[in-house]
């Protein structure tokens, strides 16, 4: 495991990642919300907010964009991945490696492993060589670790959660994204199994500022070092509010509330500007 301290991806132990793979993962229809977010360039305009730690992408739009920001944010370079045209047993495509990753100039690297999937021995052993080659350029790893396929038939039970967690440990990720399982002794219990690994939230389809908020408190409270959030930054009208407020939650330890509290304060001053 690398000690993460030096790492630009965490600030005090702590990490907000900026998703943004779902042109690949999702497709176009995940843009339809806020029009302008196909264009790579608004999320690393969001990439730039002090509350984010590092964006994760694919590594074609990391070859066309992070050279105009490698000054002002941080890369985490997603090495698998598969569109959401292939309609087979859950799998990745590996589509970079640790070594070309580290050329684009990322400080970390990303693998989804879908335990549970018919796919996960090839995939576990896919994984093998990405944390090798990535210990190799000093990179940290981290995992997607999303249990699917076949057998599984709801993927945020608490035990399959917690098992997601204990996956990324077990195989060598410092840190484990896992979906949130409902409620707070259930992520307490996630975050456990994930021992001395960090655990981040995966932040799910978009909902509403104080449901989100709340969500992350919990998590946060239950022991999570962070989260790794797409849609529900990127499809907000202002996604800087809501990057304002999980700084407030995740960095400075504030309520949801508290968090609420402020966005209306600044939103409120702003009308009067
Ligand atoms: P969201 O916050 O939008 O859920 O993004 C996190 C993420 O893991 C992305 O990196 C990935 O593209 C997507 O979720 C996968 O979502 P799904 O659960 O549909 O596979």
């Amino acid at each position: 495991m690398l000690p993460l301290t030096d790492s630009p991806i965490v600030r005090d132990g702590k990490a907000l990642i900026l998703a943004y793979d779902h042109g690949l993962e999702h497709g176009p229809v995940d843009f339809e919300p806020v029009p302008e977010t196909m264009d790579p360039e608004r999320i690393f305009e969001l990439a730039t907010h002090d509350a984010v730690t590092t964006t994760a992408v694919q590594k074609g739009v990391a070859e066309a964009y992070y050279p105009s920001y490698e000054d002002d944010a941080n890369l985490l370079l997603k090495l698998n991945g598969t569109s959401n045209l292939w309609m087979g047993e859950h799998d990745s495509a590996v589509n970079c490696s640790p070594e070309y990753a580290a050329e684009l100039g990322a400080d970390a690297v990303g693998f989804t492993l879908y335990g549970g999937s018919n796919h996960e021995v090839e995939m576990a052993e896919e994984f093998r060589d990405v944390q090798e080659g990535a210990r190799d350029q000093g990179l940290p790893v981290v995992m997607w670790s999303y249990p699917r396929g076949q057998g599984l038939k709801n993927d945020t039970k608490p035990d399959t959660i917690a098992y997601a967690a204990r996956l990324g440990l077990e195989l060598g990720a410092d840190i484990t994204k896992v979906k949130y399982p409902g409620d707070p002794e259930a992520m307490e219990h996630a975050c456990a199994m994930a021992a001395k690994s960090k655990v981040v939230m995966s932040g799910g389809s978009k909902t509403d500022d104080r449901a989100f908020l709340e969500t992350v408190e919990e998590a946060m409270n239950a022991g999570a070092s962070g989260l790794a959030v797409g849609r529900n930054v990127f499809q907000r009208e202002d996604p800087e509010s809501i990057l304002d407020g999980l700084e407030e939650v995740i960095f400075e330890g504030a309520t949801a509330e508290e968090a609420l509290d402020s966005m209306g304060a600044e939103a409120a001053a702003a009308s009067d500007d």
